[in-house]
């Protein structure tokens, strides 16, 4: 077989880098190494920047987030019972939309049938050879029968435990990483939100995030230690410590269900540099990772496919190479802004074991200045609702 971009993984990032590449006649295959259900059943993100929910519609897959998302002006910080609410309407001009990333990723698989894009489900071994040279390929297990793909380009869209990084050199790559002394431990339930728009809240026991998906299906995180296992907290025990972290009147009005999803998720900053090397790119989670405090991740994904996605079309439509030159180097100074806003805000709204008295006095100065200064708060606002691309 032949393509002329093949994409390792079909999660989000993959996956609408084929649906844009195909809406211009650009041939690509995906590979995902799972079942299309598997796919579907991870709870992952779910705040889109503003520059993602266009980048959707250019895609063609904007009409049910447009339909069924909710679009969110604002957002509350809450520490020791006060409540900042963050305008990012009056402060950016802009807004954020509420949309899992799981509704994403059912949009644009079933955009991929209706395009009749090639998705190869449970493909194993997948392998990048020749990535160095001008003609690329992979190779793939299907069904205990070897299969070879030759293409122009491979886009590791594959994750953090994709194939792809390690296809680069050592001696190419370079990875910066911080691992944090703590998980979220999310609970998804069919229950209304604890509030119009989401509260990140610090308490002396810890983070806590309540977030939704829609008006009858919230998504909850509590910060637990690294060594806390998901069968240890029961359900009544996971909102008993979400009322306690969270406003008073958020608590009050809080609706508890039984969970539809719980998981730990570990947090880490992490990037690996650069993106590119010869005829490989990576993109999303393969490349980078952020701690979700800043609801980054899936919103870094869409800016490196914006910016592969116009590098591959300025090559195959204009046949300048400029855009894929320059794809590591532009998306990663978006990618590290990033890395710093979610670190900062994990800093500021984490307990962490060794922060000490001092660490905590920083902390509350920090949310003191953050309630008391226009500035602060603007700088908050540009980040999350997404710095231009
Ligand atoms: P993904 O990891 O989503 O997709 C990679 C795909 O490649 C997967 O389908 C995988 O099966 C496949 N693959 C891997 N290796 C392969 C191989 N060798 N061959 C073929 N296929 C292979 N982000 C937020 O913004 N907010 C959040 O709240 C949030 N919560 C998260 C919670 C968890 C538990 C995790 C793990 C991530 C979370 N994220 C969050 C980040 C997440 O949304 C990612 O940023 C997003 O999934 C990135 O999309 P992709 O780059 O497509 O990577
Ligand atoms: C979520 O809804 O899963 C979510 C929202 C905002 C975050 C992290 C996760 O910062």
């Amino acid at each position: 077989m032949r393509t002329q971009v093949a994409i390792i993984g079909g999660g989000p990032s993959g996956l609408l880098l084929s649906q844009l590449l195909h809406r211009k006649g650009i041939d690509s295959v995906v590979l995902e190494r799972q079942t299309r259900d598997y796919v579907l059943s991870r709870i992952r993100a779910g705040v889109l920047e503003w520059g993602m929910v266009e980048l959707l519609r250019e895609a063609g897959v904007g009409q049910r987030m447009d339909a069924e998302g909710i679009i969110h002006e604002g957002t509350l910080l809450a520490a020791q019972n006060r409540t900042i609410r963050i305008d990012f309407r009056k402060l950016t001009g802009k807004a954020v939309m509420i949309y899992g990333q799981t509704e994403i990723t059912h949009d644009l698989y079933d955009a991929r049938d209706a395009m009749g894009g090639v998705v190869i489900h449970e493909a194993e071994g997948v392998t990048p050879h020749g990535l160095d040279s001008d003609a690329p390929h992979v190779t793939y297990v299907k069904d205990g029968t070897e299969h070879r793909i030759d293409c122009d380009f491979v886009a590791g869209c594959d994750g953090f435990h994709g194939v792809s990084r390690k296809s680069i050199p050592s001696s190419v790559l370079k990875e910066f990483e911080r691992v944090y002394p703590f998980g979220w431990l999310g609970v998804l339930s069919e229950t209304p939100p604890a509030d119009d728009e989401l509260i990140y809240a610090i308490h002396e026991r810890g983070f806590a995030l309540c977030s939704m998906r829609r008006a009858d299906l919230s998504r909850h995180y509590v910060q637990v230690p690294l060594t806390d296992r998901v069968e240890d907290w029961s359900d009544d025990a996971f909102w008993a410590e979400l009322k306690r972290r969270i406003p008073e009147h958020a608590a009050q009005r809080l609706v508890t269900g039984p969970s539809i999803e719980k998981s730990i998720a570990p947090l880490r900053s992490f990037v690996a540099e650069p993106m590119r090397w010869g005829r490989l790119f990576l993109v999303g989670d393969a490349a980078h990772i952020v701690p979700p405090t800043g609801a980054k991740g899936l919103n870094l994904a869409a800016s490196d496919v914006h910016y592969l996605y116009n590098g591959l079309l300025a090559h195959y439509q204009d046949g300048t190479p400029e855009g894929l030159d320059d794809y590591s180097r532009k998306a990663l100074l978006r990618v590290w802004k990033a890395e710093r806003f979610s670190w900062s805000m994990t800093n500021m709204m984490h307990r962490f074991p060794d922060q000490g008295d001092f660490g905590q006095r920083m902390q509350e100065s920090e949310l003191d200045y953050l309630e008391h200064s226009t500035a602060a708060q603007t700088a908050l606002a540009e980040n999350y609702v997404g710095l231009p691309y």
